[in-house]
């Protein structure tokens, strides 16, 4: 398998809004990112993929964007940005840009152009049907933030499409003008020296000529079918590789919700030409549409997790590369999703998520603050949601729907993006060291538990336990390019895996259960080395009785 140094990586995610104000207005920004620098040099993470930092009215916090080529007035100035980017590289980190070109802001200048008139040389740029009739939309498809997903505008009597909010209306990428513009910009970043593109959305930058109406799911027609892995999007992909990728030595990493491993072969293939790896979505969107779409406070069974996560590990092997998260800007904590947040399983579940992600078979991505534990947020009550997709989402299904108060609100603060998009917790300074202002939205009250300074500190922190991790993934390639193979796969309470390269073996044990469980050691492994583990006990006698979430690595 061909080596490459976004293989041998470990990635983390910035949403810059929520990680480190420098001036005090309450809103992250380039400084504050600069400001932090030491302590991601310290951790040992190699890249930062940076969510959009473009000019935006911030509808979606940035990924509605009106210039592509200037910072965002909330994060500073194109200078502020030069100066973070040299100080990442002084520091041997890479950075890689959110590329958000399904869509613009419906203020950047070539959609203010497209809606003046019917033969504006803009008008393709974007996707304008007429309605059915004045009151009624081209189709049914509904808006990922809620309501239709048309907007009737009147200068010239006619629909455009948006997927998501009515500010991010849909680009046209059938022109080759779009695509054009696109790919100079593009250019024009890798010029500037930035390392890669993860690429929001991609999957869904094709659609197909007929837009008839979608299955209903609750409100409105699904508009997947027709806008997600369409007619072109292998072949816009592969142009844009030809035009730009392979001139640079750069990482890509597509966005695709609904990714299967045969499309992933694909987008992602070793030698298609198209992205290096994408992001898929199975463990997280495993329960939509469900009974209100993605709003549920289900949690996935440990069983459908292992055959998720498993058959991404062996279909992917030796033909793409997978990409490893619990989370990120749009989902909940991992430790809350995914392991215990209660005070007394927190530190060893998360560093349990942690273990059972950084053996696998891909490159590894952790979300600010996951590497510090951090838990989803207390939310009281709808006024403390920032994100449009949960304010919408609320209004939809409980103000305007017919949904209770009480049926949905657990569901919604499980799944809210804004679990997310908390303050990171560096101290226990107010407002956790985030900003000596009003934070944009409120830091999660468990800080003066929960923060980077009390962490790195100490050598039995969970920030301490990803570094190790980290270390490990530089210092024993079978991590990187080992073979995966699943054990125990009727546990439901165990994931447990082995690795193999060359002759050397990784075993993996991981218990996601809150009480003692036990487990025997299989032949080949007995007295093998133990190269981490989260309780630090004695894994010498083959019948052992594992603590709750209990993890550990054994290589022979
Ligand atoms: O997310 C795309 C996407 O699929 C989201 O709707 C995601 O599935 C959902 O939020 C999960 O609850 C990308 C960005 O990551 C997201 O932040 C943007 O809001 C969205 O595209 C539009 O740019
Ligand atoms: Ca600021």
């Amino acid at each position: 398998m061909k080596r490459a140094w976004w293989k041998e990586a470990v990635i983390y995610q910035i949403y810059p809004r929520s990680f480190m104000d420098s001036n005090g207005d309450g809103i992250g920004d380039l400084k504050g990112i600069t400001s932090k620098l030491d302590y991601l040099q310290y951790l040992g993470i190699d890249v930062i993929w940076l969510s959009p930092v473009y000019k935006s009215p911030n509808d979606d916090n940035g990924y509605d964007i009106s210039d592509y080529q200037d910072i965002m007035d909330e994060f500073g100035t194109m200078e502020d940005f030069d100066e973070m980017l040299a100080a990442a590289h002084e520091r041997g980190i890479r950075i890689v840009m959110d590329l958000v070109v399904n869509h613009t802001s419906d203020e950047h200048r070539w959609f203010v152009e497209s809606r003046k008139s019917k033969d504006n040389p803009y008008r393709d740029y974007y996707i304008w049907h007429a309605g059915r009739d004045a009151q009624t939309p081209p189709n049914n498809w509904g808006s990922c933030f809620s309501g239709p997903a048309w907007q009737y505008d009147e200068e010239t009597d006619m629909y455009y499409l948006h997927l998501f909010s009515k500010k991010q209306p849909d680009l046209n990428w059938d022109n080759p003008k779009v695509r054009k513009e696109v790919f100079d910009m593009m250019t024009w970043w890798c010029d500037k020296g930035i390392d890669g593109f993860r690429m929001d959305v991609i999957s869904m930058i094709s659609k197909t000529e007929e837009m008839p109406d979608g299955e209903v799911h609750g409100l409105y027609g699904d508009f997947s079918p027709y806008c997600v892995h369409g007619p072109n999007v292998h072949r816009y992909l592969r142009e844009m590789n030809e035009k730009v990728l392979s001139r640079y030595d750069i990482m890509t990493v597509g966005e695709t919700s609904g990714v299967t491993t045969e499309q992933a072969k694909q987008y992602a293939g070793e030698d298609t030409h198209e992205l290096n790896m994408v992001f898929q979505f199975e463990h997280v969107e495993w329960d939509g549409p469900g009974k209100y779409g993605k709003w549920t406070d289900e949690r996935l069974p440990l069983t459908t997790l292992k055959k998720i996560m498993s058959r991404w590990q062996t279909e992917l092997y030796g033909k793409a590369w997978n990409s490893l998260f619990w989370d990120n800007h749009d989902q909940p904590r991992a430790v809350s999703s995914f392991g215990d947040d209660r005070p007394q399983y927190r530190e060893a579940s998360a560093k349990m998520l942690a273990t059972c992600l950084h053996m696998q078979q891909g490159t590894p991505y952790i979300y600010q603050g996951e590497e510090l534990g951090m838990t989803n947020y207390p939310f009281q009550n709808p006024a403390e949601f920032r994100d449009i997709e949960s304010i919408n989402a609320y209004r939809e299904w409980c103000i305007d729907g017919p949904v209770s108060h009480e049926d949905f609100w657990p569901c919604i603060i499980f799944k809210s993006r804004d679990n997310a998009r908390t303050p990171v917790q560096w101290d226990t300074s107010e407002h956790a060291g985030f900003t000596t202002g009003t934070p944009w939205i409120a830091v999660n009250p468990n800080y003066r538990e929960i923060n980077a300074r009390a962490e790195t500190a100490d050598p039995d922190s969970v920030f301490h336990y990803y570094k190790k991790l980290i270390g490990l993934r530089k210092e024993h390639p079978i991590i990187v390019y080992g073979k995966y193979e699943p054990l125990l796969e009727d546990s439901e309470e165990l994931f447990v895996y082995t690795r193999t390269l060359d002759g050397e073996k990784l075993l993996v044990v991981c218990s996601f259960c809150d009480h003692e469980t036990s487990f025997t050691i299989p032949d080949p492994f007995v007295g093998a080395p133990c190269i981490i583990s989260n309780m630090g006990n004695n894994y010498d006698s083959a019948q052992m009785t594992l603590k709750p979430y209990e993890a550990f690595v054994l290589k022979k």
